[in-house]
């Protein structure tokens, strides 16, 4: 058992001195404290480096330090001081590292030099370039199909990288480019653009100063996206209202202060940010929105019996918007009973909602991993559209919807092409330019390039940075699935436990990372991303690499790339020498890019354009489109119940506040007061007693699924919290052994991470999850 863990509420507010003092603290620990802050002092700014923290964009014209604890917590994680090297690789088997600690194989610092697995000493050992490059193509060769490969983004890659890497892979033969964006914002894009005509945000950053309203709904930006608060602070403010959806009561969403208000920070103020805060079910934000939609509806009903001024915005409706009869009529169909049943919320809770939504003529609709990680995420984005159209707020300024993208580049490397179902213009284009003859079937997402190496489809798997071991659902299972390739190719900065899942042969490609300068023929090279807002700049590395060996991404792309397949389709070694040349293809094909290598010497970089923030539909109807879908009969189906009854709680996966995704900074959730541990459960604690428990007790959580496979975690502690009865919630990655593969969302296939039926056992003799988890 682990006696250091301890529960200790916050009472500090968020993004205050305690932030300040948390990355103070991880500094004045680690070796590069100053090297970090020369670089954080770069960040974010002109001829500086794009945050390799989150995708949330802020005002070109802003003077402001543009920071966050989390952002340096990111910068001073890539700038590590240790290494892990050949000597490192000599000492420790790879069966020996993977006995360690998710936190611990990151926290060895930097990857120096190529490696390659040789199964007899069970080692990696180091490579050159070279002979790495030429493994690759031996292997993407051999196979009888390109479509026997699957090449993994992660959404850190910069535009320049996917650009050559999906040229690359598409001029090889395939589609097959499973990506984080599948488990992550991929609803979002699916219904937004079935709805809009365009799959990403409708708003700039300017947007969130003039409206009247922000909703924000599943998402937590106190810690995944901190400098959010700035602009939901000022909202507050100036009297606008926020609108906070999500069944925790996230400190950073109650209040908080800004560390660049000094005077706020002397008197320990906080200005109170939420006007309202309502805690919905599990998945009950469909509900809720379509509650809200049957609120209008009967508001709008009365005033045009009374004369009264209408609730919809007539004119922008039948301008813009097609549908709304059939839409009314599935409002009208929906039952008040399953309304308030499934969102879990009261009546006069949704009540408040609407008339907080109608009495603002701007109101923009945030929202994240809440929403959008459940089997019917795309109709609940469409149904946050549906409303948003109700009163025009789409296509004019301080209003719209902007789904809060995760990684700083995820949105920039869907633009790119990282897409397994592209668009046919964007194909067509690709051929027209490059002259062969582009692969047209659709490829795999995350959850199928899993079922693929798990049958034996696959059997090569490329990742472009990201941790796919961890990452994704169903732990042992895919871990098998990878155990299965013949050959698995990680491009990474850090050590992570998918180096450690190998095939039969195995290679680490060690790059550089954001902060790094990188030096090519030409001279040193900025890359460009793009951020929540569509805006594009460009970024440049600040200190030295960490190794003379390391490649950039677009140099170890074009390395494979020239292996496999020559000076087909371009020139790669001519094109890596100055990414200006990437940047003139990439205006070639990808339409709001033209003159692109001129756009980004604008400070603050250039907006895309966005059609439906000007009131262009690129959908079927041309119009925009309202969705008539029906609530979900029951959100626990009859999957979940496995022959074991009921289940006890419905769980959750989340993020600390010390964590980016698989990459563990430290073992604290400070403003969730829990510290030094990573295996905790938190539940009501009527729910922890109804079920046998007591707070602090261990638990083992098993998730129910109609396959009948076992699914467990070990030891969890249980924590109890303020959190609606019937839920419970715990961190990712830890509990992903938790989520079955086949649950996932319906078009999406973004597996179901915040909706995973479980039941409570008494914890297992062996008391701990086993660190390597296969
Ligand atoms: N520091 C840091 N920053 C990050 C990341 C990180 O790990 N660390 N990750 C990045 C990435 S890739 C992403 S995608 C984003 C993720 O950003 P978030 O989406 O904020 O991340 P999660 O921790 O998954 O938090 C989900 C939030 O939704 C709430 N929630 C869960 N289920 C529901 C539901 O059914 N309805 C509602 N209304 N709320 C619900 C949870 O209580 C929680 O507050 O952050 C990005 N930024
Ligand atoms: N249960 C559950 N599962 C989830 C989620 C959840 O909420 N719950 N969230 C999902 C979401 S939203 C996402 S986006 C995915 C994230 O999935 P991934 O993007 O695959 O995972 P990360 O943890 O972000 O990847 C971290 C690794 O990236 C490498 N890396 C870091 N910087 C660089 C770089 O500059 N270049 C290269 N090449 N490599 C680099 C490092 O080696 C590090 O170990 O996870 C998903 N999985
Ligand atoms: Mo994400």
């Amino acid at each position: 058992m682990n006696d250091k863990i301890r529960i200790r509420p916050y009472a500090g507010p968020a993004a205050g001195w305690g932030a300040l003092k948390s990355v103070a603290q991880s500094w004045l620990a680690s070796a590069n404290g100053i090297k970090s802050l020369r670089a954080l002092l770069k960040t974010n700014q002109q001829n500086g480096f794009d945050c390799p923290g989150c995708a949330w964009g802020d005002s070109p014209d802003s003077g402001l330090v543009k920071f966050c604890e989390n952002g340096a917590k990111a910068v001073n994680w890539e700038v590590s001081a240790r290494s892990v090297d050949p000597a490192f690789f000599a000492r420790h088997t790879v069966t020996e590292l993977a006995k360690q600690s998710d936190y611990w194989l990151e926290y060895q610092g930097r990857l120096t030099h190529p490696m390659r697995y040789d199964a007899e000493s069970d080692r990696y050992l180091e490579t050159s370039w070279d002979d790495a490059f030429a493994l690759v193509a031996r292997h993407l060769q051999e196979l009888d199909s390109p479509n026997e490969a699957e090449f993994y983004t992660s959404g850190r890659a910069s535009n320049e990288a996917a650009f050559l890497y999906q040229l690359f892979v598409r001029a090889y033969g395939t589609n097959n480019f499973p990506d984080c964006s599948n488990m992550c914002h991929e609803a979002s894009g699916i219904g937004m653009g079935e709805s809009l005509g365009v799959g990403k945000g409708t708003v700039v950053f300017d947007d969130f100063e003039k409206a009247d309203a922000i909703f924000v709904i599943g998402q937590n930006p106190g810690t995944n996206h901190p400098r959010m608060l700035e602009p939901l602070r000022e909202a507050v403010e100036r009297g606008a209202q926020v609108v906070c959806i999500n069944p925790l009561r996230e400190r950073g969403l109650e209040r908080f202060q800004h560390p660049q208000h000094p005077l706020e920070m002397l008197t320990n103020g906080s200005a109170l940010t939420n006007t309202a805060y309502f805690r919905p079910a599990l998945g009950g934000d469909m509900a809720l929105m379509r509650g809200i939609a049957k609120f209008l509806l009967t508001w709008e009903r009365e005033a045009t019996e009374q004369g009264l001024e209408p609730v919809f915005d007539h004119a922008f409706i039948e301008t813009h918007t097609s549908g709304l009869g059939d839409y009314l009529a599935a409002v009208d169909a929906t039952p008040w009973e399953h309304i308030t049943e499934q969102s879990g919320l009261a009546l006069d809770e949704i009540e408040l909602a609407a008339k907080m939504y109608r009495r603002s003529e701007r109101v923009i609709m945030c929202w994240a991993m809440g929403v959008t990680q459940h089997r019917h995420s795309v109709p609940t984005v469409q149904e946050i559209v549906n409303v948003q159209l109700l009163r025009g707020n789409v296509g004019k300024p301080g209003a719209g919807l902007s789904p809060v993208r995760g990684h700083s580049n995820v949105q920039g490397d869907r633009t790119m092409g990282i897409n397994e179902q592209p668009p046919e213009w964007f194909l067509d284009a690709l051929e027209q330019r490059f002259r062969f003859s582009v692969p047209r079937d659709p490829g795999d997402n995350a959850v199928q390039a899993i079922k693929a190496m798990e049958e034996g489809r696959a059997k090569v798997f490329v990742a472009l940075g990201g941790n796919f071991a961890q990452a994704t659902p169903d732990t042992p299972r895919t871990h098998a699935a990878l155990r299965q390739c013949r050959l698995t190719v990680n491009i990474a900065t850090k050590l992570n436990r998918s180096h450690l899942v190998t095939g039969q042969d195995s290679l680490i490609l060690p790059c550089l990372g954001r902060t790094e300068i990188d030096r090519q023929a030409t001279g040193p090279q900025g890359v460009t991303v793009e951020d929540s807002f569509s805006m594009v700049h460009i970024s440049y590395g600040q200190i030295e690499p960490h190794s003379p060996a390391l490649r950039s991404e677009p140099a170890i792309i074009a390395g494979m790339a020239k292996a496999v397949l020559g000076n087909h389709p371009i020139d790669w070694d001519h094109v890596v020498g100055d990414y200006g040349r990437i940047r003139v293809l990439v205006s070639d094909i990808v339409p709001g890019f033209e003159d692109f290598n001129d756009r980004i010497r604008h400070p603050g970089g250039f907006h895309l354009g966005n059609a439906a923030a000007q009131c262009l539909w690129n959908t079927g109807s041309g119009k925009a489109q309202f969705s008539a879908s029906q609530l979900p009969v029951s959100l626990i189906h009859d999957g979940m119940h496995n022959g074991a009854g009921k289940p006890d709680l419905i769980l959750q996966t989340l993020r600390s506040h010390d964590q980016y995704n698989t990459t563990l900074y430290g073992l604290d959730d400070r403003y969730r007061g829990v510290f030094g541990a990573r295996d905790v459960i938190f539940a009501n604690e009527a729910d922890i007693r109804l079920l046998g428990f007591k707070p602090g007790d261990r638990a083992d959580l098993v998730s129910l699924w109609e396959d009948g496979r076992e699914r467990r975690v070990s030891g969890f502690m249980l924590v109890a919290y303020d959190l609606p009865r019937g839920q419970a919630a715990a961190y990712y990655p830890e509990t992903n052994p938790l989520v079955p593969l086949d649950s996932y969302g319906d078009r999406s296939y973004t597996p179901t991470s915040k909706f995973i039926a479980i039941k409570l056992e008494p914890a297992s003799p062996t008391g701990r999850i086993p660190a390597q988890l296969s």
